[in-house]
């Protein structure tokens, strides 16, 4: 017996769809344990986001940059699927599933800092969906146009609900000029599906610039107009953590300063993926993970 999955959130059929978020953005009850304090969870509930000033300590940036500089000069790894790399330069853009390919980063995913917050938000175990290296070098890497993650992780890797959280590390000072992100603080209450079929095989091309998912104008506008931009900055070895359904992006940098960052996307092992919602066929594991073993 074949069992279906309802689609809460419509995206990528002919027009676009608003439709209100049907799921908590805290999961966990009211004064559950964990490392989040009760008034920074209650801002998370409201923005969508919570940013802490020094998740991992300088010495343990140094270990991480030392690794991402080791994986993007591989040759192997750049040779890799997993490997993205900027059209322009050629330089490494990004390297997906670090957290399988370097011990580094399986450290940091189960360390308790990271994976008790991820919990603590989600209400449950969890495993990773996505993880990747961002090197944004300077003198020109592109950025990440405005998007939903959770629009794509529906439709594209199947994700049933909203109960996914995802967290970025600084390796390097995310100045106001090298492209950081950008998230519009409440945008995650209501989900925009998309107009515009997924393609086949749209990741080869989405990971560099994503077409399919991505808002028109006026939705932008009227987001914008309604809840701002907030543009996050901060030293190596802060982290913001946002709500997978936060839209948000990011600029090119055009400065020498390079915005690199560790991403870890966290999901509920009660929101497992199931088939696309909206899309061809499913995308590679390396991308939308299909392992559900919760992270230990
Ligand atoms: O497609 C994805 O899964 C990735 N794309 C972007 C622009 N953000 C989320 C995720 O890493
Ligand atoms: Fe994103």
């Amino acid at each position: 017996m074949t069992t279906t999955t309802v689609d809460a959130y419509p995206t990528r059929g002919s027009s676009e769809v608003i439709t209100p978020r049907q799921d908590p953005v805290v999961w966990s009850a009211p004064g559950a344990p964990g490392p989040i304090r009760p008034t920074e969870l209650a801002g998370y509930e409201r923005d969508g986001f919570l940013t802490v000033d020094q998740l991992i300590t300088p010495s343990e940036v140094a270990v991480c940059r030392a690794e991402l500089d080791r994986l993007v000069a591989d040759p192997t790894v750049r040779a890799d699927e997993r490997s993205i790399v900027e059209p322009a330069s050629q330089a490494v853009r990004s390297v997906f599933e670090v957290h399988r390919i370097s011990e580094v980063f399986a450290d940091l995913v189960r360390d308790p800092r990271v994976v008790d917050r991820a919990r603590q938000i989600l209400g449950s175990e969890v495993y990773v969906h996505q993880s990747r290296i961002n090197v944004k070098p300077g003198f020109g890497a592109s950025g990440f146009y405005w998007h939903s993650d959770f629009e794509t992780w529906h439709a594209e890797d199947g994700l049933p609900r909203m109960r996914t959280v995802s967290v970025s590390i600084a390796l390097t000072e995310n100045h106001d000029t090298n492209g950081g992100l950008m998230i519009m603080p409440g945008s995650h209450r209501a989900f925009l599906g998309c107009a515009g079929a997924t393609p086949r095989d749209n990741y080869r091309k989405s990971l560099r610039m994503q077409e399919a998912g991505t808002p028109s104008d006026q939705a932008l506008t009227t987001m914008a107009d309604r809840h701002g931009i907030r543009l996050f900055t901060g030293p190596a070895g802060s982290a913001t953590w946002f709500d997978c359904n936060c839209m948000h992006g990011s600029g090119d940098n055009i400065t020498p300063y390079p915005r690199s960052n560790v991403f870890i996307v966290f999901n509920s092992v009660e929101n497992a993926a199931v088939e696309p919602f909206a899309a061809p066929a499913r995308r590679p594991s390396f991308i939308g993970a299909r392992d559900f073993t919760p992270v230990r």
